[in-house]
């Protein structure tokens, strides 16, 4: 018997569930910093053993789109409701039922009426809990319970991995008896390039305040492998020439500090010696243009 399926993770923006895909998966896959809205695409994480296959897919943080980069983000997080074997759906321990009421009820109706009949069982995450109390989180725990009746509710820490093999063991129970998605041998769905691009906006995220991380696209233009090292050459576009000049910094320094964390996280990524270019563009306006997206690999409908 082979088990098979998809455990998709939802939730509102910052709550922990790229966190969470790392710690299930034992790798840093997906890109984990303490602004909201980090990430931006569905990335699928997957674990294979021999008799079952975990695709579990990370999504960007459910937010009201204010321009159109933020609605091929929704569509991510939306499209993970669709196809879902198991859904696990992250909250964490300052956040009320009430925030999001909207997607809620589509989750409730997955596990009420389901897809083409299927009920979709759903794992409540409460996550942050080493950042509460029992007697808070047991009242958190009953207003879940009371906003979404026939979720399983789990109080866990993605970081400091509480909570998280109980988590996984209930999810190998609920997986559909099913052959596998991918080939045993394939542990994502997206090809090297992306997560080049993924930690460089990681340090973005890291190193700049503001509006700056929100603005930046990365591209790869070049990746050249060889049996130790990898050239890479890539660029980081902005919206405006403002913005360009934050990026480099005075004397470059600013580029300087972004590139050489880079390449040290990459270098961890790929265990091979990087060799890593960053330019610096303006592609004006690139979040509210459909072409642009489309080409940095976004979705609109
Ligand atoms: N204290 C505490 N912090 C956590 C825990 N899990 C995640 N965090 C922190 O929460 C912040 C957000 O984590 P992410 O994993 O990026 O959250 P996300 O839900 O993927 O965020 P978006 O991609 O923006 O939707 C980071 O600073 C994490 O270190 C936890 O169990 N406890
Ligand atoms: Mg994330």
């Amino acid at each position: 018997m082979h088990k098979a399926g998809f455990v998709n993770i939802v939730g509102n923006p910052n709550v922990g569930k790229s966190t969470l895909m790392n710690q299930l998966m034992g790798e840093r896959i997906s890109i984990a910093t303490f602004k909201a809205q980090t990430t931006r695409h569905r990335i699928m994480g997957i674990i294979n053993e021999p008799e079952a296959q975990i695709v579990f897919s990370d999504t960007p943080g459910v937010l009201k789109p204010n321009y159109k980069l933020q609605e091929s983000m929704l569509a991510f997080s939306e499209g993970a409701l669709q196809d879902a074997d198991v859904l696990l759906y992250v909250t964490d321990v300052v956040e009320k039922p009430d925030k999001n009421e909207d997607f809620l009820s589509k989750v409730q109706r997955l596990m009420a009426v389901g897809i083409d009949g299927k009920k979709i069982p759903v794992l409540l995450l409460i996550n942050k809990i080493d950042e509460s109390n029992q007697a808070d989180l047991e009242r958190l725990a009953n207003e879940w319970h009371s906003a979404l009746p026939l979720a399983e509710i789990y109080p866990i820490s993605a970081k400091a991995k509480f909570g998280v093999d109980v988590v996984l063991k209930r999810i190998k129970e609920l997986l559909p008896e099913c052959p596998p998605y991918f080939d045993k041998d394939q542990w994502t769905d997206k090809p090297a390039r992306f997560f080049v691009t993924e930690i460089i906006r990681e340090k973005i995220l890291l190193y700049y305040d503001k509006e700056i991380p929100y603005a930046c696209e990365v591209s790869v233009n070049s990746f050249k492998e060889t049996d130790t090292n990898i050239h890479i050459n890539t660029t980081i576009y902005v919206e405006r020439d403002s913005q360009k000049g934050i990026i480099i910094g005075h004397q470059g320094v600013a580029l300087k500090k972004v590139s050489t964390e880079a390449r040290k996280t990459l270098e961890k990524f790929f265990q091979k010696s990087i060799y890593l270019e960053i330019l610096v563009k303006v592609d004006k306006d690139w979040r509210q243009n459909e072409q642009r997206l489309e080409t940095y690999g976004y979705k609109l409908d």
